[in-house]
């Protein structure tokens, strides 16, 4: 095992690093600088390039002399009558998709004021906003600098905008650079050569990741066996809002929700086009759930709906959910899912009820509507009846190691046991090294102790989002510690690698883990190895055959002959109006693939009429209805494909 000597493990490192790539890299050199794309100093009098974001009549931008940084102009945005008016700048109209950009700006209010940059895309329809930079508070010119930003091809109106107080705004020195890309280290061994025949090793990305070149380099040569989407597979990813109170509209059914995989979609076909296996995370969490789903019609102020609807919700949610995603994706590797994640707190109680954002992030809207943890037998029960064959299912949590918690796991996972519906514990593993290895917690015997007892269930492990934190503004001193720790940790998780699948690392490089503040990944901002990840490495073999992902080839529907010859149709012959719209409402929309679910598989209750029937068998069409019509809806839905009817 361990401790053997180095000098074979980098004598190796070359052969190791395996190409799964996509594009090919082409890479700045060392000293390159970012390449200026665009730059506003607004001397001119020009701030055509900006628009006014928020809609209202009154805002107006113009160039002023009013205040500047550099020369006598800046833009001013006057008049605006909400905080998140301002002037917004457009990228996807003049940059390129999957490319890292820099912006630079500065920012002032007239008088004291609190300002944000802040990026909005929309994709499938659905308009999303995030911060990128808050907290800047001041009479004076405040700065932003060198925040990356970045799209895919899937975002439409992608804009980096200025909110923030009504009062007016000035934008000086606004600044787009590309990000050079780096070339990573390629003389140390890789992650998933040096462990993958042990245990699978991966990370979790944003799309945003898929940009980066250099952060792509070192999934490739590190983390190919298993990829985990950082937030885009989570329930207030996938449900979608409009679509679900449009079938209610429509069916009067509020317990069909309706899905989309439109925010998932780059790092899907990432995997599919890399043939990298997917972890999937999360169906059913407390957290990152609306609260819209466990109302009444999906309303946002509606009542809590009853036990029994939500467990008609939560078992339609995740049939349509496996359903889809092996439908789209029938050739990625959907190893393991997180079914149930937190439900458990640290003294071995469930949570709160109440509504997420409630006083304090712990409230559970699934306590409020089954009154203690009872959904999670059903949760495991329905994600066994509907997971594709080989997807095995996970309890997944963080602070596993705590006793309280630990044992109200232990407890619910010999219980699914008996019931032959769980398959393993997600251990999220996010500690927290400290100043020293005795003030780490856990310590690595707390640790070993956790891995220990739930070996003994006779259930997988997987480590499922492993991360280390130093203090804040880390020296030296506390990065050593990192890597002691870091080492102590791994040859714990090495020593149970019998019933350890896979250990997942909570991202790539430090400044874009959600702990940055605290260093707490293998590779910094710069994609070089930290000294956390020599330490665990250190000592440890190259082995002689270095895994790889096999391709999946997915199995084929089983088809039987007919036995009899097919009976002619007596009603008349109904001309299709258009392909897709089987619920006759003249568009077609994920509300369709729907409703032919539905009348698959509950006809007495959703059948279609007649012509909707016909306009709905768009694959293969003569061929009768077939989850395959609804699929094919999807499919268009989420641009796979572009018109019906399709023949396969
Ligand atoms: O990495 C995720 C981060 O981007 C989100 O802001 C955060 C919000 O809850 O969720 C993070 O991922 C969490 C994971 O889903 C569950 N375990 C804890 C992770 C870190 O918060």
């Amino acid at each position: 095992m361990r401790k053997s000597h180095i000098t074979k493990v980098m004598a190796m490192a070359l052969a190791a690093s395996l190409a799964v790539g996509t594009a090919p890299a082409v890479y700045a050199a060392d000293t390159a600088e970012p390449k200026v794309v665009y730059s506003f100093d607004f001397e001119d009098g020009d701030v055509s390039a900006f628009t006014n974001r928020g809609g209202d009549d009154t805002t107006e931008l113009s160039a002023s002399k009013d205040a500047a940084v550099s020369g006598e102009t800046a833009l001013l945005a006057s008049g605006r009558s909400e905080s998140w008016n301002g002037p917004a700048f457009r990228l996807d109209d003049k940059l390129e998709p999957y490319t890292e950009y820099y912006i630079s700006a500065k920012i002032k209010g007239r008088y004291y004021t609190g300002a944000m940059m802040s990026f909005q895309y929309t994709v499938d329809g659905e308009t999303k906003y995030s911060n990128l930079v808050q907290n800047l508070n001041g009479s004076d010119w405040m700065s932003v600098e060198r925040v990356k930003v970045s799209f895919t091809e899937d975002m439409e109106g992608v804009y980096v905008y200025f909110e923030g107080g009504s009062d007016d705004l000035f934008i000086d020195d606004f600044v787009v650079e590309e990000v050079p890309a780096v070339e990573i280290e390629q003389d140390i061994p890789g992650l998933a050569a040096m462990f993958g025949n042990d245990f699978k090793v991966g990370t979790a990305l944003v799309p945003g990741n898929l940009s980066s070149r250099s952060t792509m380099d070192l999934v490739e040569k590190h983390f190919y066996q298993s990829l985990t989407a950082g937030n885009e597979m989570k329930p207030d990813s996938v449900l979608n809002k409009a679509a679900c109170q449009a079938y209610v509209e429509e069916t009067g059914d509020d317990t069909v929700p309706q899905i989309s995989f439109g925010a998932a979609k780059p790092l899907l076909n990432y995997c599919r086009n890399n043939n990298v296996p997917m972890r999937i995370h999360t169906l059913v969490w407390h957290s990152q759930t609306p609260d819209w789903f466990f109302k009444e019609n999906y309303a946002d102020d509606g009542e809590w709906v009853s036990k029994e609807k939500m467990l008609l919700r939560m078992e339609n949610y995740i049939k349509v959910f496996f359903e889809t995603l092996t439908e789209l994706y029938p050739t990625v590797d959907f190893y393991a899912c997180d079914v149930v994640n937190e439900a458990w707190l640290e003294d071995g109680k469930p949570r709160q009820p109440g509504e997420q954002g409630s006083g304090g992030s712990a409230k559970s809207a699934w306590v409020q509507v089954f009154g203690d943890n009872s959904f999670i037998e059903p949760a495991f029960t329905y994600a066994r009846k509907y997971a594709p064959e080989g997807c095995k299912l996970y309890y997944n949590d963080y602070n596993e190691y705590m006793d309280g918690k630990m044992n109200a796991i232990i407890d619910m996972a010999k219980d699914l046991k008996e019931k032959g519906v769980i398959d393993g514990i997600g251990m999220q593993s996010h500690l927290d090294a400290r100043q020293s290895l005795d003030a780490a917690f856990p310590s690595v015997a707390m640790y070993n102790n956790a891995l220990n007892k739930y070996s003994e269930l006779g259930l997988d492990i997987q480590v499922t989002e492993l991360d280390v934190t130093t203090p804040e503004n880390p020296k030296d001193a506390d990065f050593a510690v990192q890597a002691a720790y870091y080492e102590g940790i791994w040859d714990a998780i090495y020593a149970h690698k019998d019933n350890i699948s896979a250990v997942i690392l909570w991202g790539v490089t430090d400044d874009q883990s959600w702990r940055a503040k605290q260093y707490p990944l293998l590779f910094d901002a710069e994609y070089k190895a930290k000294e956390c990840f020599k330490s665990i490495v250190d000592g440890y073999e190259m082995p002689e055959v270095i895994p790889t992902n096999p391709p999946v080839i997915p199995t084929e529907p089983a088809t039987t002959e007919p036995t009899t010859k097919p009976v002619e149709p007596t009603t008349p012959v109904v001309e299709v109006t258009l392909y897709g719209d089987a619920n006759g409402d003249d568009v077609v929309s994920i509300a369709d693939a729907a409703a032919i679910l539905q009348a698959i598989g509950n006809a007495d209750k959703y059948e279609l009429s007649e012509q909707g029937k016909a306009n709905a068998d768009v694959c293969n069409p003569g061929g009768g209805l077939t989850a395959a019509d609804a699929i094919a809806i999807q499919k268009l839905d989420a641009k796979l494909i572009d018109s019906l009817p399709v023949t396969e």
